[in-house]
């Protein structure tokens, strides 16, 4: 197992004009989180940043719909999102916000660099503009026909149906989102960046350089991209709220929302480094560092080629290592949407299934999108949760700390010699470490955490397959002694590994068995995990069942 080297993982910044739902948990946090988890148990130097994206559109459209203004709808769901990933336990090391000084002083600052390195283009051309308003309409201001699939609610820079991305003037018939009314052109001066400069930068980068290591669904849309032809996008708008473009020629002209986002990782990352003492710079230059974003499919582009295109052309710093994007999550066979109210919101599944976390983690991961498209359905969720976790994963483990107090009193029985069963799934036991950090190296959350139930499978099957009850019954004190001391070690094994994804299940089970932390890069078959010191504790239950009218209420709660 590798250890010891620098990670910078991030998360998709989310957008504040609305609350976190499952879907967007399954796509860019969860899996994130268990890495970030998984990479610090494996005694890596890991910075997990996150923040809230603030600007753009999105946040101006949704301050008009609540008649308040942009700073009142980001201070109200910045607060909502930060409390809800916290509540729910992903472990960023920074959560921050893009309308921060920090972030400001950054991007400006990455602007001004860039232009003084000449690699904007200049222009001047025609845009769509509201009359009525006296606006320009750039990106969600605008509404139209996509021209590539036919769609009729295309926004100005995307299609969400085809996912092309688009420029306003591409839409047929445009509409106003604001009044509603049909847009004029007018003409107005922008910064560009020459995406096409640099096609053979992306081809040797990431076509030849990421061809065995990209996710296939990520590596088929950049290859297409770039296929397509790859043209200058402005990296400016005419907008009122944003960062102000920190040129002359930039008055009331604000950086494009998806120019300033990403940069957003790194004021974070700055933003950590000054509170924890620490120097930012390695986690965004030192080559020997991995870069890893976590994001939905929707944001593929802007990771894989708009951003790395950012961070070459200012010269200084390193490119992602990978962006394992995910699919999309439906929820009962439908799209999550928030206009709909479609949703599964955090803040409410943690209020009406408290301390259950775990549960819902479990469940985001073993079904999560990861190569297509998936559905959620709340009786998916209370089948993985009752037969996973609660019948097979928290079944054994109880079981063996049961046993140990009534056989025991709950101390581990020292090893007196094991035979060939027992040395046999000890060694498969240990096997797990290793299988699972694989699976996860190769971002394969669903192997993964399905690899965790394998390893409590196991160990049920061992007990059930040598009875100690039977044994202990007819006094063969020496052989449970023996079975004991191996399943404990499963045991052991299981509050190890289960970190990334049952971060709470493993802390209660490490309570229970006085186990201090223990890198995995620690785990030895030749020093036991639990040994006559590790005082069981009494037991409690890890996981509990979810009953048919929790779930009942549930989905009369969604359909409703
Ligand atoms: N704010 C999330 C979205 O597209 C977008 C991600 C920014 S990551 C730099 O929903
Ligand atoms: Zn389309």
């Amino acid at each position: 197992m590798e250890s010891k080297r620098r990670y910078t993982i991030t998360s998709a910044l989310p957008y504040t004009n609305g609350k976190i739902h499952i879907g967007h948990l399954a796509g860019a946090y969860i899996p994130a989180d268990i890495y970030a988890r998984f990479k610090r148990e494996t005694d890596n130097d890991v910075a997990y940043i996150c923040g809230s994206d603030e600007h753009g559109v999105a946040i101006s459209i949704r301050a008009k719909k609540e008649k308040k203004t942009p700073k009142e709808i980001i201070d109200k769901y910045h607060d909502l999102i930060k409390k809800s990933f916290s509540d729910f336990g992903i472990s960023f090391d920074n959560y921050s916000r893009t309308s921060s000084k920090i972030h400001h002083e950054t991007a400006s600052e990455f602007f001004k660099f860039l232009e003084s390195k000449k690699v904007f283009e200049i222009k001047d051309s025609k845009q769509l503009y509201d009359p009525k308003e006296n606006q320009f309409l750039a990106d969600r201001f605008v509404e139209g026909e996509c021209p590539h699939c036919g769609f009729e609610h295309a926004y100005g820079d995307q299609c969400e149906n085809c996912g092309s991305s688009l420029s306003p003037e591409d839409l047929i018939n445009p509409i106003s989102k604001i009044s509603g009314s049909k847009p004029i052109e007018k003409e107005t001066k922008h910064w560009y960046l020459p995406l096409g400069n640099y096609e053979e930068f992306l081809k040797e980068w990431f076509l030849e350089g990421k061809k065995n290591t990209a996710k296939t669904n990520v590596y088929g849309q950049v290859k297409s991209w770039v296929d397509q032809g790859l043209e200058s996008r402005a990296i400016t708008r005419d907008l009122d709220w944003g960062i102000p473009v920190p040129s002359e020629d930039g008055k009331g002209k604000v950086l494009y929302v998806w120019f300033d986002a990403p940069i957003g990782y790194i004021s974070s990352t700055k933003e950590w480094a000054e509170r924890e003492n620490k120097n930012w710079e390695p986690y965004w230059k030192d080559k020997n560092t991995k870069l890893v974003h976590f994001i939905g499919k929707d944001n593929i582009v802007f990771h894989c080629i708009i951003f790395p295109i950012i961070l070459k052309a200012h010269g200084e710093y390193i490119l992602p290592e990978n962006v394992p994007a995910n699919e999309f999550l439906n929820l009962e066979g439908n799209k999550f949407s928030t206009s709909k109210n479609w949703a599964i919101w955090l803040d409410e599944f943690l209020m009406d299934f408290p301390g259950m976390q775990d549960s819902l983690r479990y469940t985001l991961t073993v079904n999560a999108p990861e190569t297509k498209d998936n559905d959620f359905t709340w009786k998916d969720f209370q089948a993985r949760n009752n037969n996973e976790l609660v019948a097979t994963f928290g079944n054994f483990i109880n079981r063996v700390f049961v046993l140990t107090h009534k056989y025991f009193d709950g101390s581990v029985p020292e090893n007196n010699g094991l035979n060939d069963i027992d040395l046999e799934v000890l060694k498969k036991t240990y096997e797990y470490p290793k299988l699972i950090s694989e699976s996860l190296d190769n971002f394969k959350f669903r192997q993964a955490v399905s690899l965790l139930i394998d390893l409590s499978r196991l160990g049920n099957k061992y007990l059930a397959d040598e009875e100690p009850w039977k044994l202990y019954k007819s006094g063969e004190l020496e052989r449970v002694k023996q079975i004991m001391f191996v399943s404990l070690q499963v045991c052991g094994m299981l509050a190890i590994l289960s970190h990334p994804f049952l971060p709470n299940a493993s802390k209660k089970i490490k309570e229970i068995i006085n186990l201090k932390e223990t890198k995995w890069t620690e785990i030895n078959i030749d020093n036991p995990i639990l040994n006559s010191q590790n005082k069981i504790n009494k037991p409690e239950l890890i996981f509990r069942k979810i009953e048919d009218e929790e779930i009942e209420n549930q989905v009369e709660k969604l359909k409703g």
